[in-house]
């Protein structure tokens, strides 16, 4: 990431918080200073509707392949699942999507994301079977939900839980479904990516927390759209109220440094344990 100090971005960047961009071939500098002075970038309609399409296909191919094979968990990271909006069990989180779906893996591979992999470093690749590889996403509000949206969170906490420093990283999500803000969806602390370590681990109760921050930015979605996030901003995914709806979001993780592959028998990870644990506690499975 470019080396301007986060006091000359404030003065410099005039840009309202919730401005949308356009993907270029290229990063302007003023995007640059966007995402370091605030930690976030909103860009429109980056997949074409073709595109989404092929992304929400391979979500229902997925879910039904393995709610059919009895298949609760991918390399150790759970796959749960639940009541949707029609009378099926959908998923509403699924692991390593890209490595099951080639053509999803060729879509995430297009060029379109080279300017957003050079804000990451030389080095980088997408980690498909790192971590939790690439995740798709649902949140449903219906009756036995477990999952109408997603408390406070940083991403880069996880890598505590593997045991390493947190790395730099940018997450980068596609947005499935048109959302406003009154329909809940994806809310930002602004400039948090810039505090310390403290504030990263304890600003809020990790997952626990879903109370609304009067600083925080609701962003609205058109599907197609994409958010590239700091690893380190607090962000959560707030529910929508009203019954009967959903929201589709798909996660690439970018990574640098050494990569901690996930194989067919890697052991379950400990804070998936502790979500298994609190989503039977809420009557999910
Ligand atoms: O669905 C989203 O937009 C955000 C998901 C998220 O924050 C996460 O999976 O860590
Ligand atoms: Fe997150």
């Amino acid at each position: 990431m470019n080396a301007i100090s986060s006091t000359e971005n404030q003065e410099k960047s005039l840009l309202p918080l919730d401005t949308v961009f356009t993907l270029e071939a290229e990063l302007s500098e003023e995007q640059i200073r966007f995402l370091n002075t605030y930690g976030f970038l909103h860009f429109r309609g980056v997949l074409s509707p073709e595109e989404v399409k092929i992304v929400t296909d391979t979500q229902e191919e997925l879910e039904q392949r393995w709610l059919n094979e009895g298949v609760s968990e991918i390399r150790g990271v759970p796959i749960f699942f639940g009541p949707g909006l029609g009378a099926k069990e959908v998923s509403y989180r699924l692991p390593f999507c890209s490595e099951f779906s080639p053509k999803l893996k060729a879509l995430l591979d297009d060029p379109r994301f080279e300017p957003i992999k050079a804000l990451v470093g030389d080095e980088v690749r997408i980690g498909h079977n790192e971590q939790d590889g690439v995740v798709i996403n649902r949140y449903v509000n219906a009756e036995g939900s477990v999952r109408p949206g997603l408390g406070w969170h940083t991403d880069g906490l996880r890598d505590i839980f593997y045991l390493r420093k947190p790395q730099q990283m940018l997450n980068f999500g596609l947005h499935l479904d048109r959302v406003s803000k009154e329909e809940g969806g994806l809310r930002l602390l602004p400039g948090t990516h810039l505090q310390g370590m403290l504030a990263m681990m304890f600003r809020k109760p990790y997952f626990i927390s879903h109370k609304p921050h009067k600083a925080e930015l609701a962003v609205e979605t058109l599907p197609g759209d994409m958010t590239v996030h700091d690893g380190r901003l607090w962000h959560r995914v707030a529910q929508n109220k009203k019954v009967g709806t959903q929201r589709r979001s798909l996660f690439v993780p970018y990574m640098t440094g050494e990569p901690i592959i996930r194989e067919e028998n890697s052991k379950p990870v400990f804070y998936h344990r502790l979500g298994r644990w609190a989503r039977r506690i809420k009557g999910g499975r």
